[in-house]
């Protein structure tokens, strides 16, 4: 095999060079549905493996502390421009490293240490930044928890409202890594307002469904809207924060100098070209495939036999519930590795295993749909999965087999 972007590494360090042509070979050879990672485009890959690497420029266009920013500046004001008209933003930046980065910046411009948050419990869909007890955000701000209902595994407004009237939050927070289902923005706002509460959308998970246009926008709804920019997004590992004006010096000094240094110039230049990507006519066909996809994945698996929480998907993601099942998550991961299909464990709702156990499994089609897969695809998945949950030493090699076809049917970065 061939790699010409990675010639020089093969020269001057044969043991990293194996390892990427390894994570080459086993991202063309594994199916992937790890909900949260996708394919970037070869001109993605491009700019994030570009000169701009090079470059510090500490502040923002036409505020540097460095000089030599000219083309910084350039490459920074496009992802900004683009990325404000693509959600209908009035602020935006594009500096942070990652989504725990954005939403940390976002604490900082909106809070005080010791200000009481309210964000969805981790095992019911929400994540570690929204207020875990380790995480920064359950350490130095007072967080509180709301959760789903027991009836169907979604957010129950009735129960939030009553819960943010008991708290009394300064910054609710919506959003997750691990909620299947369509948010509503307008009641999110609503009780925000009733209890005088900032609101913060965690959009990383669902930002390029929302960006097709196939999501409800949180931006009108919110003060703050933060994201990645790597999931249902398709660009660069990053973070992204959305705002009205009037918090945008707060965001901005949030973030640098608050939270980050020097911005990574290389990165913000591959999130330009994604947003230039996601305002494609193409790209609302791509996200209704993705959408798509996860449904009939979905269904193959109810018309299996398998529990999937809420019954459903109403974005990119599911969760398969197991406990009927007599597996774990972590022993599913383990099986489907050794087939070459990629997911991750996940807790579920009202868990009663660890985080290191579960009881859930969480799939994405992002990935996969990005390789060109499409629904008869991710039925014929489902009924792999399913095997492999019910029947799998019988099944194994079979299911190996075909998915080394689907894995050739679908080819990967040829060109690499
Ligand atoms: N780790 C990300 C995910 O998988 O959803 C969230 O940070």
């Amino acid at each position: 095999m061939k790699i010409p972007c990675c010639s020089a590494v093969k020269q001057v360090d044969p043991e990293v060079f194996a390892a990427i042509r390894g994570e080459l070979l086993r991202q063309q050879n594994k199916l992937e549905l790890i909900a949260s990672e996708n394919f970037v485009s070869s001109a993605v890959l491009e700019a994030t493996g570009s000169v701009l690497t090079n470059k510090y420029a500490e502040g923002y266009p036409g505020r540097r502390y460095y000089g030599g920013c000219e083309y910084a500046d350039v490459v920074e004001q496009l992802a900004i421009d683009r990325a404000k008209e693509i959600f209908g933003a009035e602020h935006a930046n594009v500096q942070p490293h990652s989504g725990s980065q954005a939403n940390t910046a976002v604490f900082l411009a909106a809070l005080d240490p010791g200000d009481r948050i309210l964000g969805l419990d981790l095992n019911h869909g929400g994540h570690l930044t929204h207020g875990m007890k380790i995480n920064i955000s359950g350490k130095f701000f007072e967080s509180h928890s709301y959760h789903v209902s027991p009836k169907d595994c979604q957010v129950d407004f009735d129960v939030l409202r009553s819960k943010a009237k008991k708290v009394r939050p300064k910054l609710l927070i919506a959003g997750g890594s691990a909620y299947p289902r369509a948010l509503d923005f307008t009641a999110y706002r609503e009780i925000a307002d009733e209890v005088g509460a900032l609101l913060m959308v965690d959009a990383a998970h669902i930002a390029g469904i929302v960006a097709a246009g196939l999501h409800m926008n949180p931006v009108p709804y919110s003060d703050f809207v933060t994201s990645t920019t790597h999931k249902t997004l398709c660009g660069p590992r990053g973070g992204l924060i959305l705002c009205k004006k009037k918090h945008a010096k707060a965001v901005d000094s949030a973030v640098f100098p608050g939270t980050q240094g020097g911005p990574l110039m290389h990165i913000i230049a591959a999130k330009a070209v994604a947003f230039k990507e996601a305002m494609q006519a193409d790209f609302v066909d791509y996200q209704k495939r993705v959408l798509a996809n996860a449904a009939a994945l979905a269904d193959g698996f109810l018309s299996r036999g398998v529990d999937v929480v809420s019954g459903g998907t109403d974005t990119h993601l599911l969760l398969l519930d197991l406990r009927k099942s007599g597996i774990t998550g972590l022993e599913l991961q383990n099986r489907l590795d050794q087939v070459n299909i990629t997911c991750n464990k996940n807790t579920i709702p009202f868990e009663t295993e660890s985080p290191r156990i579960t009881s859930g499994v969480r799939l994405g089609t992002p990935a996969l749909t990005s390789r060109g897969f499409n629904t008869q695809d991710m039925d014929l998945i489902a009924g792999l999965i399913a095997d492999a949950i019910h029947d799998y030493d019988a099944k194994k090699d079979r299911i190996t087999r075909e998915v080394a076809t689907l894995c050739e049917r679908y080819p990967l970065y040829a060109d690499l």
